[in-house]
């Protein structure tokens, strides 16, 4: 729902500025339309109408109560949220888009593994039940590909990476392909609103930095914003957010249902 009216409102504004002889501004510098879910009555009340800090503590408050899972348990999980919409034997990888046999999990060459989108070492917070384990930043990827991207922060450039067309790396940045660029600003963005430092694991942020190391922060935010704009909710990522929510863990990631929530906390 909230695609097709984020979609319809970019029409409204292509025709809008063409009317009165605009030229359409670039889709990076459009901030998302508001939208509205079958949520916002019920799970979201709290949030809706606010902005800023009170929007980031009242949305920490309703997605931090949800149910954990082992990290054993993430490998089953994914099988179901990532399963190829195309062929239920298959997953989508993270990066490539590749659809790859679900039975392919493993840590071989040509194996699927358990990437954590927010790296395990910013924070350090390992894969007990906890961010380590939250299906919502956790995506089947091809092992070597996983190896390419390590720790990396998100940024722009960088040479092709093997096996993960569309996709760039350098040094210290991976940049994601397009499709695949908002979905990874949606995950890291719900693990900083997700992990406020009020429980046993450390107080995610994101930072513009691209030398984060070992510290609980993810860089850059403003290409992380970006790419929100840039790559709406797709269909199987809105599938992804209902199927953790309603067999998984029972909390949403809020940027999947209001991506404007983005700007509207930073
Ligand atoms: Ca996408
Ligand atoms: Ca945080």
């Amino acid at each position: 729902m909230s695609v097709a009216r984020i979609r319809s409102w970019k029409v409204w504004a292509a025709l809008s500025a063409a009317v009165v002889g605009l030229t359409l501004p670039a889709v990076t510098a459009t901030p998302a339309a508001a939208t509205t879910t079958a949520y916002d009555t019920t799970y979201y009340k709290n949030a809706v109408g606010k902005t800023g800090t009170s929007l980031k503590s009242a949305l920490h408050t309703i997605i931090s109560s949800q149910s954990k899972i082992s990290y054993d348990a993430v490998w089953n999980a994914l099988k179901v949220t990532d399963q190829d919409p195309n062929n239920t034997n298959n997953v989508v990888l993270l990066y490539s888009g590749v659809s790859r046999s679900k039975s392919l999990n493993g840590g071989a060459v040509g194996n699927w593994n358990r990437e954590h989108v927010w790296a395990q070492s910013h924070g350090n917070f390992g894969t007990s039940a906890g961010p380590g384990t939250d299906l919502h930043h956790l995506r089947a990827c091809d092992v070597q590909v996983n190896s390419i991207r390590g720790n990396k922060d998100w940024d722009l450039g960088g040479s092709a990476v093997s096996g993960a067309s569309g996709s760039y790396t350098d040094s210290n940045s991976f940049e994601p392909r397009n499709a695949d660029k908002g979905d990874v600003a949606r995950m890291i963005l719900y693990m900083a609103v997700r992990y406020e430092g009020d429980d046993a694991w450390p107080d995610l942020e994101p930072n513009d930095s691209t030398s984060n190391g070992s510290v609980p922060w993810h860089g850059r935010l403003s290409i992380l914003k970006q790419w929100n704009e840039q790559d709406p909710p797709s269909a199987f990522e809105e599938r992804r957010n209902d199927v953790i929510y309603n067999s998984y863990q029972g909390n949403r990631n809020p940027f999947i249902d209001h991506p404007e929530w983005v700007e509207a906390i930073w």
